[in-house]
């Protein structure tokens, strides 16, 4: 009796055991998928008018890749990015980071056939590819500031929610940030700001953190709107990236 036991437990143990080895190698391995991301400049009827510049978007596998709230900038170019709109600095370090698998510059508006900046009215778009456990993350600056730029949260945006990738309007998760490198002048009318000055890098240094900002300012989602929207293309479906600058890991 004690024989027949043990072999009723061994037959179920097997069977469970080769139940869940069936049940995992059944399981395809799930392709990149395919994000359009689209950053429309809607400022033009609100209080603060902005032209938006060129950026840089990641996508990364642990969070604080561009920037991270309550410490310095990290010395990787955030600074021209955000003090005259040129993210190539940004993008080259970016670039060299184990945890981004891939990285590029968005700066070709959808009214023009060349770089340039983001007027009101116009959007920018690019395309990344994502896994789950992917984050994205991207900034661009607020031309009429001294050191403001538009960002995702600073851990980056999740692209999947377990194994769904998400697809909408992510406006709420981008933000006005203050890369803490240049002293604020009232918005529009600085002479240290990017349309005013008389070249890059002029201004009075700030030594701060990043950190949002919103006094004085109108809220973002009356000046930037944000989709996000996912095709379920796998890779052998891809086509070539728009634009320039863009690498990938994956
Ligand atoms: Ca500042």
């Amino acid at each position: 009796m004690k024989c027949f036991k043990v072999m009723v437990f061994a037959l179920f143990f097997l069977s469970t055991f080769c139940f869940n080895a069936c049940t995992v190698m059944q399981k395809a391995p799930m392709a990149p998928v395919i994000f359009t991301v689209t950053i429309e400049n809607i400022s033009d009827s609100s209080a603060i008018p902005t032209p938006l510049a060129p950026g840089v978007w990641a996508v990364h596998t642990s969070p604080y890749v561009l920037y991270k709230a309550t410490h310095p900038d990290m010395g990787m170019g955030l600074e021209p990015l955000a003090e005259d709109g040129m993210p190539n600095s940004l993008y080259a370090h970016v670039m060299t980071m184990k945890n981004v698998g891939a990285a590029g510059i968005f700066d070709t508006p959808s009214d023009m056939d060349k770089p340039g900046p983001l007027m009101p009215g116009a959007s920018y778009s690019f395309t990344v590819m994502g896994m789950p456990g992917d984050r994205l993350s991207f900034a661009t600056m607020f031309v009429q500031s001294n050191d403001l730029f538009f960002g995702t949260m600073d851990q980056g945006v999740p692209l999947f929610r377990g194994e769904t990738p998400i697809s909408g309007d992510y406006t709420p998760q981008v933000m006005l940030w203050d890369a803490g490198t240049e002293i604020n002048e009232a918005p529009g009318k600085g002479m240290y700001q990017a349309p005013r000055q008389m070249g890059p890098g002029m201004g009075a240094p700030e030594h701060g953190n990043v950190r949002l900002i919103t006094d004085g300012y109108p809220p973002s989602r009356e000046m930037i709107r944000i989709t996000i929207k996912n095709s379920m293309h796998t890779m052998d479906k891809m086509t070539p990236m728009p634009g320039h600058g863009s690498h990938s890991g994956h």
